[in-house]
């Protein structure tokens, strides 16, 4: 696995993109920049394995390298689902398709809000809608909602933020510290912060919840946190 060393460098301050570059050590970025991934994609697979059914789309948007579409593919593979996973980036889309160039994973280098949703039993957004512009998020989430089958559900995981601006600041703190424990340095993390500061826009745990329900979800919960990151599951 590259190592991520991007932010050691100050040639990247001008806003965050999915370039070859952060392709080439994303697997190793989000793993040390997000604390509980390795456990969220195990549980993307057992929901999978609970919720996908038979002759049914499953679909991860914003794959980015496929992780979440290989927990999907484990989750179903009693099932005779047909897995598609979509992301935006041709750097991310030419390396995803190289590492899954023996599953039967369908990969599509699309826009998510141009993508057709249909047929589907589990929709994954992992750690995604963040960078979707906050006017299309509500629109996205009615056409994942209306691609849903009865019984489907949305797998959605997000950095969120906390309405009590002290509470931000300690669980803010605590990314930091977990980033650090990973090896990166104070510069480094108040570099990629910078350039993530317009691009990746949290909300809190309460806006997530509202929104899916006007989306038209009956029910969500949230099954998963870590500091300020948060995974949700919302019905159908
Ligand atoms: C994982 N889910 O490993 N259309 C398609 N893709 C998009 C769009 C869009 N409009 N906007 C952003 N992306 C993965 C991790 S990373 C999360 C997802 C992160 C894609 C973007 O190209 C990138 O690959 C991904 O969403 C976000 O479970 O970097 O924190």
């Amino acid at each position: 696995m590259n190592h991520d060393s991007i932010y050691t460098s100050d040639i990247h301050h001008n806003g965050f993109i999915f370039d070859d570059k952060v392709a080439s050590v994303f697997a190793d970025m989000i793993q040390r920049s997000v604390p509980g991934y390795a456990q969220s994609l195990q549980m993307v697979e057992l929901l999978a394995h609970q919720y996908g059914q038979n002759n049914s789309n499953v679909y991860d948007l914003g794959c980015s390298l496929g992780a979440a579409s290989m927990a999907l593919s484990r989750g179903c593979s009693d099932k005779d689902c047909n897995i598609i996973g979509i992301d935006n980036s041709p750097a991310m889309v030419k390396r995803c398709k190289a590492i899954l160039q023996d599953e039967s994973i369908h990969i599509h280098c699309q826009d998510i809000l141009q993508s057709n949703i249909e047929n589907a039993s589990v929709v994954v957004l992992n750690f995604v809608l963040q960078f979707i512009a906050q006017a299309d998020r509500l629109r996205l989430l009615q056409t994942i909602h209306q691609g849903l089958k009865p019984g489907g559900v949305l797998i959605l995981s997000e950095k969120i933020a906390f309405p009590d601006h002290l509470e931000n600041e300690r669980q803010i703190a605590l990314h930091e510290a977990f980033k650090r424990a990973q090896g990166y340095s104070q510069l480094e993390i108040s570099r990629k912060r910078t350039a993530l500061e317009h691009v990746l826009i949290p909300e809190t745990s309460n806006a997530h919840h509202q929104r899916l329900q006007q989306a038209g979800f009956s029910a969500s919960h949230t099954w998963f946190q870590c500091f300020n990151f948060s995974s949700m599951v919302a019905f159908k």
